[in-house]
């Protein structure tokens, strides 16, 4: 697009890639990300020392932070993102899914909002009907949430509950929902404008996932069927357009067993997987957010939007799945990425470089795609057997077994699916 980069970056990360290939790199402190990353004053100085239009806030830290919004909007910097309005409404569950739920939206039979009291809320568990799920109003990605199976556990569970929220986000206000038996956790990708246009890019099938991390996100999902798609992507618009969305952000829902769908939470940033959508439909969704972040109007419309790929991403994590995917930080020996037809990596790494043990343990995303699913699942496999990287553990040799699977390769995973494969697979397949 022609435009010039500024990347920020803490100590630890002076090796990293995306500092090297910027126009301009400024270190905005020490290694904790409480001493960079989350210091909003210091992004903002950096940004006004080179004087840049716009920050792009990617995924994780401040990506979710309607006061960093704010901010940078006082000082006359476009954060390429959605109102400050949108990330706070949104930001809280309970108003979310009330939110979208006035606009016709299907929700998980629940609790009307936060619950007040330990006698109300027994109430509302046994009204739902066991098992429930109790969940923090301020969590999201699966932080906080407790299962109860009978009135004995609900009193325990709600009481570690509040006490969890309390902890991890200073407010312990929750909220009941029916809990449903393992699920599929399917998401739409939104893009919107500043004109009030509003697109779906269909969805995501994220249900492989171990502890409410993703491994493996494919599109489209095995799962759905076209009329299904058609109506979970017009019930992503109606809560995006509910939220007076713009830029691009993720409705979630769950999908039971016999195909009923119910949304759970909105993802107010890109995402790690939006790749995946990109490689289905030909559309660079950072790009777009910077076209729509500039106001532009998206010159396209819904029927212009073609899903004409399958697309499969893995996440590489530096993580040994044989000892309970403890992180493995340290230096890289050989890095080698795979490359060819239908081939994606995105990735910070290299030969000689040292991942330090400060931050999530990702440092690559294999994205492989093809014209239908077969052919994606064999190139993930044979760019799985040439993607080398020394001297540290990965998840490259799970997901090389994964790629094989029967379970996975009909397309019978679920959320459950992780655990199910990891307690019936040795894990010397994984060394
Ligand atoms: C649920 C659910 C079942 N029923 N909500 C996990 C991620 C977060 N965004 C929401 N999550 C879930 N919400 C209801 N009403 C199941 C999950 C879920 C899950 C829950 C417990 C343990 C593992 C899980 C894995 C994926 C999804």
């Amino acid at each position: 697009m022609g435009i010039k980069t500024l990347a920020v970056y803490s100590e630890a990360d002076v090796q990293s890639l995306h500092v090297q290939l910027a126009d301009e790199a400024i270190c905005i402190g020490g290694n904790k990300s409480a001493d960079s990353y989350l210091r909003a004053d210091r992004i903002i100085s950096a940004a006004e020392i080179a004087d840049v239009d716009a920050i792009h806030p990617g995924y994780g830290f401040l990506s979710e932070n309607p006061k960093f919004a704010e901010q940078c909007e006082s000082c006359n910097i476009k954060f390429i993102g959605p109102k400050s309005k949108s990330i706070k409404m949104m930001g809280d569950k309970a108003v979310a899914k009330d939110t979208v739920k006035k606009a016709g939206v299907p929700i998980v039979p629940g609790s009307d909002g936060p619950v007040e009291s330990e006698s109300d809320a027994v109430k509302i568990a046994r009204k739902i009907g066991y098992p429930v799920i109790i969940k923090a109003v301020a969590g999201g990605g699966g932080r906080g949430m407790r299962i109860a199976h009978n009135d004995v556990s609900f009193a325990k569970e709600y009481h570690v509950a509040r006490g969890e929220a309390e902890k991890a986000f200073g407010n312990g206000a929750v909220y009941i929902e029916k809990y449903i038996e393992k699920p599929r956790h399917i998401e739409f990708q939104i893009l919107a404008d500043s004109h009030g246009k509003v697109l779906h890019l269909g969805e995501r099938d994220c249900s492989v996932q171990r502890r409410h991390q993703k491994l493996i996100e494919e599109s489209p999902s095995p799962f759905l069927t076209p009329d299904l798609r058609k109506k979970m992507g017009k019930a992503a618009i109606k809560a995006a357009e509910a939220a007076e969305y713009e830029n691009a952000g993720t409705i979630e829902f769950l999908v039971d067993a016999k195909g009923n769908y119910y949304f759970i939470e909105m993802n107010t940033r890109i995402q790690v997987e939006h790749p995946v959508t990109e490689e289905v439909t030909g559309i660079d969704l950072i790009k777009q957010q910077i076209h729509v972040a500039n106001g532009d109007k998206l010159d396209f419309d819904q029927g212009d939007v073609k899903f004409e790929k399958h697309a499969i991403e893995c996440r590489i994590n530096a993580e040994d799945p044989a000892r309970n995917f403890a992180p493995s930080p340290g230096t890289i020996g050989l890095y080698y990425a795979p490359g060819g037809h239908g081939v994606r990596v995105d990735s910070h790494a290299y030969s000689g470089y040292t991942i330090p043990p400060y931050y999530d343990s990702m440092i690559g995303k294999l994205i492989c795609y093809g014209s239908t699913r077969k052919v994606a699942l064999e190139r993930a496999y044979r760019a799985l057997s040439e993607y080398l990287i020394r001297g540290i553990k990965t998840t490259i040799p799970l997901h090389r077994a994964i790629m094989a699977d029967p379970v996975f390769i009909e397309g019978k995973a679920t959320t459950a699916y992780m655990e199910d494969f990891l307690g019936r697979t040795a894990t010397d397949l994984f060394s």
